[in-house]
C-alpha cells in the first residue's frame, strides 16, 4: 500500500439486511477480538466508523445497495484523508460499495473466496444476493441498483482475479468460463502451489497498478484452519498459504482498499479463524510484515 498514512476501518455489520445476525456478527467480533490492537501494533491509529442503513423494514436487496452507498462514501472520504479503507462486512456484496468509493478506473480486483459470487438473479437457486457480489462488480446484474451507488462503474472482467474457489455452481462456472475473469481454483493451488496465483497476478499487473483485495474468510480450509461460516465447503487455503498470497498481492500492487467478509463467529468457537483474520489484516496493511516476507515460499521465485 503506497503512500497512505493510516487506516480507516469501515464497519458494515449486516447480513442480508439484518444487523449483527449470522455473518453480520463478524465485523464486531473482529473488532472486539483484537483488530484494533493488531493495527496499533503496526504503529497505526485506525479510525473506526460503523455504517447503518435507514431503510425500514430491512430488505435484502435494497439494504445491500443502501449499505453499498454508505460504504462508498466512507471509502472515498478515507482515501481523500490519505487513509486506506479496510471494510469489515457481513456480506461480500459490500465490495460493490468499496470499489465504488475507491474509483474503478484502472482498478483491479483480487477476490479470495470459496465461492464464485458470480450468480445473477436469473441463475441463482438460493436467492441469496450475497452470491452475486462479483457479478455486480463487473456489471453483469443489478445494473440499475449498482448505478445508484455513488461512484460505481463496472470493473472490466479482465481486471479480476478470483482465487481459492472450490464451490461454484454449474451456471456460475459457465458464466465464468464465458467471461474474462481469471479463476485460480483451490484445487489448482493444491496442485501447483501459489505459483498459479503468481502468474495470474503478474498478468493483472500488466493491466492495473492498484487493486481492491477482497477476503471472504471461507476461502480458508475449514478443517485445517477453521470454519468461517455455515457455507464453507471442504478444502481451501491454509493460514500460511493465505498470508503468502496476500503478501504476493501487496508486493505487486498498491492496495487501494481491502474488505473482509463472511465471518460468522458462531462457527469459530476456538478463535482460529479470528486469529488468521487478524494476521491477514497485518499482511494487507503492512507489506513489510515479517510474517509475510519471512515465508520461505515468498523467497523462491514464483
Ligand atoms: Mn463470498
Amino acid at each position: 500500500m503506497g503512500g497512505y498514512q493510516d487506516v480507516s476501518v469501515i464497519v458494515a455489520p449486516y447480513d442480508s439486511g439484518h444487523r449483527g445476525v449470522r455473518m453480520g456478527a463478524g465485523p464486531e467480533h473482529l473488532l472486539g477480538g483484537g483488530l484494533r490492537g493488531a493495527l496499533r501494533e503496526r504503529g497505526l491509529s485506525p479510525s473506526i466508523e460503523t455504517v447503518h442503513p435507514e431503510g425500514d423494514p430491512p430488505a435484502e436487496v435494497a439494504t445491500a445497495f443502501e449499505l453499498d452507498g454508505l460504504v462508498s462514501e466512507r471509502v472515498r472520504g478515507a482515501l481523500a484523508d490519505g487513509r486506506v479503507p479496510l471494510v469489515l462486512s457481513g456480506n461480500c456484496n459490500a465490495s460493490v460499495g468499496t470499489i465504488s468509493g475507491a474509483g474503478t478506473s484502472s482498478l483491479g480486483i483480487v477476490w479470495f473466496d470459496a465461492h464464485a459470487d458470480f450468480n445473477t438473479p436469473e441463475t441463482t437457486t438460493s436467492g441469496f444476493t450475497d452470491g452475486m457480489g462479483l457479478a455486480v462488480a463487473v456489471g453483469h446484474c443489478w445494473r440499475r441498483m449498482a448505478g445508484g451507488v455513488p461512484g460505481f462503474f463496472p470493473v472490466p472482467e479482465e481486471n479480476v482475479v478470483l482465487a481459492g474457489v472450490r464451490d461454484a455452481q454449474p451456471a456460475e462456472k459457465e458464466r465464468l468460463a464465458a467471461s474474462e475473469v481469471t479463476v485460480v481454483e483451490a484445487n489448482r493451488i493444491d496442485r501447483e502451489g501459489l505459483r498459479a496465483l503468481a502468474g495470474a497476478l503478474d498478468d493483472l499487473k500488466a493491466a492495473v497498478g492498484r487493486v481492491y483485495v477482497h477476503l471472504d474468510l471461507d476461502v480458508l480450509d475449514a478443517e485445517k484452519v477453521g470454519r468461517a461460516n455455515e457455507f464453507a465447503p471442504r478444502g481451501g487455503l491454509g493460514t500460511e498459504e493465505l498470508l503468502a498470497a496476500l503478501g504476493m498481492v501487496s508486493g505487486r500492487f498498491d492496495v487501494a482498499a481491502a474488505g473482509i467478509a463472511s465471518y460468522d463467529p458462531t462457527f469459530d468457537a476456538d478463535g482460529r479463524v479470528l486469529k488468521t483474520a487478524l494476521a491477514c489484516v497485518g499482511a494487507l496493511v503492512s507489506p513489510s510484515n515479517p510474517a509475510v516476507q519471512g515465508d520461505p515460499r515468498e523467497r523462491k521465485p514464483l
